[in-house]
């Protein structure tokens, strides 16, 4: 079944961004007349909530932005879902603001959605996706990840379960619950899927090239990865 999407959200969310997000945005709008964007800031230091007001004003109407005190991309996550839904998404993407999503891909995450697909995920472990340009060390946690989710969860169909460049048709998001996750952090992207397969749910993959973040640093250290790790056994445990 094939259907044209004409309402389709972007959300993505920030933390210290200054020098991706005003690369990024024009690029993800240019990709697509129908495409939104929901900026999720949680009052980054760098002033990154301010530069989303401002490139608002420039695109007007096809930004949103959000501002939040709290901090965690997890809960940022899903307020941007939320917000999508109440605005009238037919579909969400969600990637991350740093370029290791290139936009290129949204054009076919797109077209995957309109041809039937429930949830698509942009992946680096299916056949012709990849990574470029990543740390071997980022690269081992990368894939440690993985196979971690994949022990504790299942999900064994999925070949990148840690990816963060997804897209989901309304239905999906509305029937996952958004307002009980456990994650408030960077397991909310495999809870996600986690509730997404526990619904019956066809989750379909496209091969991505994934790169290092472009400038900016990373969030996810030591402590965020062990907050994952403890995160998905209790995710497992709830169910
Ligand atoms: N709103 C919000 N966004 C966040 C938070 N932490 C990270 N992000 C954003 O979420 C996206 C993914 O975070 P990254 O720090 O790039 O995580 P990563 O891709 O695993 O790691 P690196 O690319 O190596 O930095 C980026 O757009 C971040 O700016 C947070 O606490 N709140
Ligand atoms: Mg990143």
């Amino acid at each position: 079944m094939s259907t044209k999407l004409k309402k389709i959200f972007v959300v993505v969310t920030t933390y210290n961004e200054k020098e991706n997000l005003p690369a990024l945005v024009p690029q993800i709008l240019d990709k697509d007349s129908r495409l939104k964007v929901i900026i999720v800031d949680d009052s980054s230091p760098d002033g990154t909530g301010k530069i989303a007001d401002d490139l608002a004003k420039i695109f007007k109407d096809r930004i949103i932005v959000i501002h939040r005190k709290e901090r965690g991309v997890g809960t940022a996550l899903r307020e941007g879902f939320k917000k999508a839904l109440a605005l009238g998404a037919e579909a969400v993407i969600q990637m991350d603001a740093d370029f290791s999503h290139n936009p290129f891909y949204l054009t076919e995450i797109i077209k995957t959605l309109e041809s039937g697909a429930k949830v698509v995920i942009g992946s680096r472990y299916s056949s012709g996706g990849g990574i470029a340009s990543r740390s071997v060390a980022r690269n081992i946690i990368s894939k440690i990840a993985n196979l971690y989710n994949h022990i504790i969860l299942g999900l064994w169909d999925v070949s990148d379960t840690a990816s963060g460049y997804k897209g989901y048709q309304r239905e999906v998001l509305e029937k996952i619950n958004l307002g009980s996750f456990v994650s408030t952090g960077y397991s909310v992207g495999v809870e996600n899927l986690y509730r997404i397969a526990a619904k019956g749910f066809k989750i379909t993959e496209i091969p991505i090239l994934f790169s290092d973040r472009n400038a900016g640093n990373s969030k996810m250290g030591l402590k965020e990865l062990v907050k994952y790790m403890i995160t998905v056994l209790k995710i497992r445990a709830k169910s």
